[in-house]
């Protein structure tokens, strides 16, 4: 069973996944309105990831006998001054997520609830990527702005070509 605090701040975390879910679709909206149709396929992905991790919490809840609460989101922005701008609000808001999971493990260790503490860890897992994730992406688009595309090309060139040549040194192990 919950305590009353954990399941104030699940209730709170299932708030935040929401405006999660939100928040990249009006950034998939906002691309997609300037035709970068690469970034608003990207952020319809997070948003659709962002409703899981928010249903995640909600069964959680359910199955401790919990009731889930759902309460009002805020109203998300709706324009960036450009790509950068929105991969870097992004990673912010990542940042912010992962914090707010921190604190609730630091509530589950105090109340000794380790099963919730358990169940949690998939988030600090799945925190970790999405900031990786979101660090590459901000690194790739620096490295196009401020030293131009070759730089870029020569990067992806060099993924590739060690790619290949990494399958046909396992191809000659099996
Ligand atoms: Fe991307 O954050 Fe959910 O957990």
């Amino acid at each position: 069973m919950l305590g009353s605090d954990l399941t104030q701040k699940l209730n709170a975390q299932i708030n935040s996944e929401s405006y999660s879910v939100v928040l990249y679709l009006q950034m998939s909206a906002w691309c997609s309105s300037k035709g970068y149709d690469g970034c608003a396929n990207f952020f319809r992905l997070q948003a659709d990831e962002e409703k899981q991790h928010m249903e995640k919490l909600f069964d959680y809840m359910l199955e401790t006998g919990a009731l889930p609460q759902l309460g009002q989101i805020d109203a998300p922005p709706t324009s960036w001054n450009d790509v950068r701008e929105v991969f870097h609000a992004t990673f912010e808001h990542e940042i912010k997520i992962s914090k707010d999971i921190s604190d609730l493990v630091e509530v589950a260790i105090a109340e000794k609830d380790f099963s919730t503490h358990n169940f949690l860890q998939w988030y600090v897992a799945e925190q970790h990527e999405e900031e990786f994730k979101l660090k590459s992406i901000l690194d790739r688009i620096d490295m196009i702005t401020a030293e131009g595309h070759g730089v870029y090309t020569i990067d992806r060139e060099v993924c590739r070509l060690t790619q290949q040549a990494e399958s046909s040194v396992a191809k000659e192990r099996y």
